[in-house]
């Protein structure tokens, strides 16, 4: 006889968000509370939807564990900045909440917005009020709900783009929660008698079963690696007009070591929409996703999973049926490059732009590398805008020729000229936060990246590739912070200096790569790619990147990789395949 399938339990976060009353919690009674830094886990789980994570600083937990004391901790706040757009009126405000508030750095995050680390209890108020005063927040930067909206960030390429970033920005405040906990808790607005009168029409009481990432992408340029978005929308232009996008969906990059149930995931195509049909479609995707997405584990609960388990045919279908709208067929669209360009460019409306390479995104002053001075006094004179890149980088835009003299002389002034002036493979390469802050990090990440930037360089410089654009993206543990699925080289934390290594994914993020070592120490990886790098340098054919030659050349179709600490069936002298 069948026994009846027994429901699995909710994830514990679904009871938290349930009995949050619209995500309020009793944080506003806990951060009151002045005898601890941190609040209750399921205090901590309600403010990430506000954009707060409750962190500790990892460097000091043994020394504080031997000395009896709390755990040193503080939150990393994440700024909502769709398409990480900033006037110099906020950058200033930010540059001094960071020094008044919080680490004092700011960091550049590859979902081009801010984040604050180190921020005490008592200072999140006074942020989030300062940064009121200029029109930012932070609501939904992080959570079970549609996060910062990523759009191409690089001005005036083309006509289009701001159309595109009117768009992303739109659907971005559409998808934003309706609840006013972010306002009564934050900014000391009136309490909602008894929380009667509000609801969560596309939410609902429990949001999403996990995060949803939406990005808008204008081909030629993948620079926001669209296929790693849960939501997608790729601009299509004809006869230099926006016509419409073809949508994507059920991208996401996370997934646990030796985990197979957890993998990265490239988005699929579901067809083209007209211009005005995003909103529609995006809410029928995100509602589609609220009512059949797992929520039992969190492990299996992105919108990847879900078309995963039903397809992507059902899922289609799904969207149409509530949308009221049939796609039409996909669009031709071609991705031919990452647009993240360095250096001043001159853009379609006569004015010029700057792109400035700054190593993971981290704005400080360091001697001899005053950054965080030289951005403030660039803010202090500068009429355009600010533009946070995908890649971590920023764009100085909107810039007349007088102020070109005037930036180029503070950057000149305080020894930042040469920024741009590095190889091709530190101009592209990520990582992402990890120690100390990230309490998932397995492995170093941005701390490490000079180092093994410059272990890679030798190697590089040994093979004439110097200037060449190889993407090197490195994560402190599997979850993919740096999109490290998506580059030539990943480099995925699983232990203090042990990387699982990854090759082969396409420049232009339309390939994931594999992994070829489970795990190996920087030392080991860069040992093993020296001989790969030089043979690249003899053997690849014109215009072919690294990846695409790692894929076709180097990484064996039938590789089995289970012995950790080597290269599997990965050997420097492997012939083509
Ligand atoms: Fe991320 C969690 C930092 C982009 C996948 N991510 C975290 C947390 C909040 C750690 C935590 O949960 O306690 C990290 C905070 C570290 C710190 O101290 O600041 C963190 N993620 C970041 C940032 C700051 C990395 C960076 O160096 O720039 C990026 C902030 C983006 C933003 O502005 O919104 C960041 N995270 C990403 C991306 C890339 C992207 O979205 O384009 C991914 C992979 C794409 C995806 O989502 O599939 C990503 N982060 C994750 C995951 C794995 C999610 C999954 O489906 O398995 C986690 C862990 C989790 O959610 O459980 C995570
Ligand atoms: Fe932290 Fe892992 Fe994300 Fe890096 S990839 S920031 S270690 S969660």
């Amino acid at each position: 006889m069948n026994t009846p399938e027994v429901p699995k339990p909710l994830s514990p976060n679904e009871t938290i968000k349930e009995e949050s009353h619209l995500l309020r919690g009793t944080i506003a009674a806990e951060l009151a509370d002045t005898s601890t830094g941190a609040i209750s886990e399921a205090n901590a789980q309600l403010t990430k939807f506000h954009g707060l994570y409750l962190q500790d600083d990892r460097d000091l937990r043994l020394v504080l564990k031997r000395e009896g004391k709390e755990k040193a901790y503080s939150f990393m706040l994440r700024v909502r900045l769709p398409a990480g757009r900033a006037t110099p009126k906020q950058w200033l405000v930010l540059d001094r909440l960071a020094d008044e508030v919080a680490s004092p750095s700011l960091r550049l995050t590859t979902r081009q917005t801010f984040q604050f680390h180190g921020v005490l209890k008592g200072n999140v108020k006074p942020l989030v009020q300062g940064m009121h005063k200029v029109l930012l927040d932070s609501i939904a930067a992080c959570g079970d709900v549609n996060r910062n909206v990523m759009a191409p960030p690089n001005p005036e390429r083309s006509a289009l783009l701001q159309q595109v970033y009117e768009q992303a920005k739109a659907w971005s405040e559409y998808a934003l929660p309706k609840t006013h906990a972010y306002h009564e808790i934050w900014l000391d607005d009136e309490l909602v008698a008894g929380g009667e009168q509000e609801a969560e029409p596309m939410y609902g009481a429990t949001y999403l079963p996990r995060k949803f990432k939406t990005g808008f992408a204008l081909p030629p340029s993948n620079d926001v690696d669209i296929f790693s978005q849960d939501l997608g929308f790729i601009a299509v232009v004809e006869k230099e007009r926006l016509v419409g996008y073809n949508v994507t969906v059920g991208g996401g990059l996370g997934m646990s070591h030796g985990n197979v149930d957890t993998f990265p995931r490239l988005a699929d195509v579901l067809g083209f929409i007209p211009a005005d049909k995003v909103n529609a479609i995006g809410e029928a995707v995100l509602t589609t996703q609220r009512d059949y997405g797992d929520r039992t584990n969190r492990k299996h609960a992105r919108l990847k999973y879900t078309i995963e388990d039903r397809g992507i045919a059902w899922f289609k279908a799904e969207v149409e049926k509530r949308s009221g709208f049939v796609f039409g067929a996909a669009r031709p669209y071609h991705f031919t490059t990452i647009e993240d360009p360095l250096g001043w460019h001159k853009g379609t409306d006569g004015r010029w732009f700057y792109g400035l390479h700054i190593l993971s995104g981290r704005i400080k002053d360091l001697p001899g590398w005053p950054m965080k001075t030289a951005l403030r006094e660039i803010a202090q004179m500068h009429t355009g805008d600010f533009r946070l890149t995908p890649s971590q980088n920023l764009s100085i835009a909107g810039v007349t020729t007088q102020k070109r003299k005037a930036i180029e002389a503070i950057l000149e002034k305080h020894g930042l000229t040469g920024e741009n002036n590095r190889s091709g493979l530190r101009r592209n390469a990520l990582s992402c936060v990890a120690l100390p802050t990230c309490g998932l990090a397995l492995a170093e990440s941005e701390r490490a990246l000079p180092e093994i930037l410059e272990k890679f360089e030798r190697v590089l410089d040994e093979a004439g590739l110097r200037e060449d654009a190889i993407s090197l993206r490195v994560t402190g543990c599997p979850n993919g912070c740096a999109r490290p699925y998506l580059a030539e080289i990943g480099l995925v934390g699983r232990a203090p200096n042990k990387y699982a290594l990854y090759l082969g994914a396409s420049y232009t993020g339309t390939r994931l790569n594999r992994l070829v070592a489970p795990s190996v120490s920087i030392d080991e990886a860069v040992h093993l790619l020296g001989p790969i790098i030089k043979r690249y340098a003899t053997e690849r054919y014109d215009g072919e990147g690294f990846g695409d030659y790692c894929e076709r050349a180097i990484i064996p179709k039938d590789a089995t990789f289970h012995s950790v600490g080597t290269a599997g069936g990965l050997s420097a002298s492997a012939g083509t395949n």
